[in-house]
């Protein structure tokens, strides 16, 4: 039953930038790159089914310097649904961190993302936000301002789902029976909103509202990736709910293969 939280030690570093070929927005550039871009404009005119290119981001990194806090006991005793899901003690941690020093439950975004990536739809398809053996599954969550965020009880015992957010409506959900499902949205940006159980005082995440699509969280291994991003410099912000946050800022320029580490530390 503990076993949930052991898995998924691959992936690895590095957030490379590929470019494959001409034909993205130029925002943001300079008056070399603008002529550049003209020029690659006029030969994709001149060269009909000529390749529309696009600039990947990979993958990265968000990793934690030094030993991680230990962690204190959760006493489940109260509930005995809970207690019994677990085969060992359950150590509290707010900060995972994996075999090689990634960090998990970390939200990675482009703070200044491209203008023309606000103006889409927020994608149909529902997150998910689920309780699974008293604890939060997963324990941060990204979604698009508008996208369904579906909220699942998968217990077999009692939860409230308490969503304190500051810039979008507030609500606290009861949810007692195993599969109860309720689905909520957010309509307004905010990183951060604080999710918590108010019967099992150690079940916390977290839901992340961003207006574009330029952002991932971590999983064990602190791995991140983004899409596709246009030529130009972005400030990359890396939030997690108790160490704060770490900021980076990146050159994306066709051609190149920049790296990215974005590490916390204890201290
Ligand atoms: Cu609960």
């Amino acid at each position: 039953m503990a076993g949930r939280r052991g898995r998924g030690l691959f992936l690895y570093s590095a957030l490379a930038i590929v470019a494959v070929g001409a034909g993205w927005t130029f925002d943001g550039r300079s008056a070399p790159e603008a002529a550049e871009a003209a020029e690659a404009a006029e030969a994709a005119e001149a060269e009909p089914g000529a390749v529309t290119g696009r600039i990947v981001v990979a993958g990265g990194q968000v990793r934690f310097a030094g030993d991680p806090p230990a962690g204190a006991a959760i006493d489940m005793s109260a509930d005995a649904y809970c207690r019994d899901r677990h085969d060992e003690t359950l150590m509290d941690r707010p900060v995972r961190v994996g075999a090689d020093g990634g960090l998990a439950d970390v939200l990675v975004r482009i703070v200044n993302a491209p203008a023309a990536s606000a103006s889409g739809a927020a994608p149909e398809t529902e997150a998910l936000l689920d309780q699974e053996d008293c604890l939060y599954t997963p324990r941060a969550v990204a979604i698009r301002a508008g996208q369904p965020l579906v909220i699942r009880n998968s217990d077999a015992t009692l939860h409230n789902v308490r969503v304190v957010p500051a810039s979008n409506p507030g609500f606290n959900l009861g949810q007692p029976i195993q599969g109860i499902q309720s689905t909520r949205s957010f309509e307004t940006p905010e990183v951060g909103i604080q999710v918590r159980c108010d019967i099992h005082g150690w079940m916390t995440a977290s839901i992340h509202v961003l207006e574009h699509e330029f952002f991932d969280i971590t999983g064990e291994d602190g791995a991140f990736t983004l899409p596709t991003l246009p030529p130009g410099d972005y400030d990359v912000e890396a939030w997690h709910a108790t160490l704060g946050t770490v900021s980076e800022r990146i050159s994306v320029t066709a051609g190149e293969t920049p790296s990215l580490t974005l590490e916390f530390s204890s201290g």
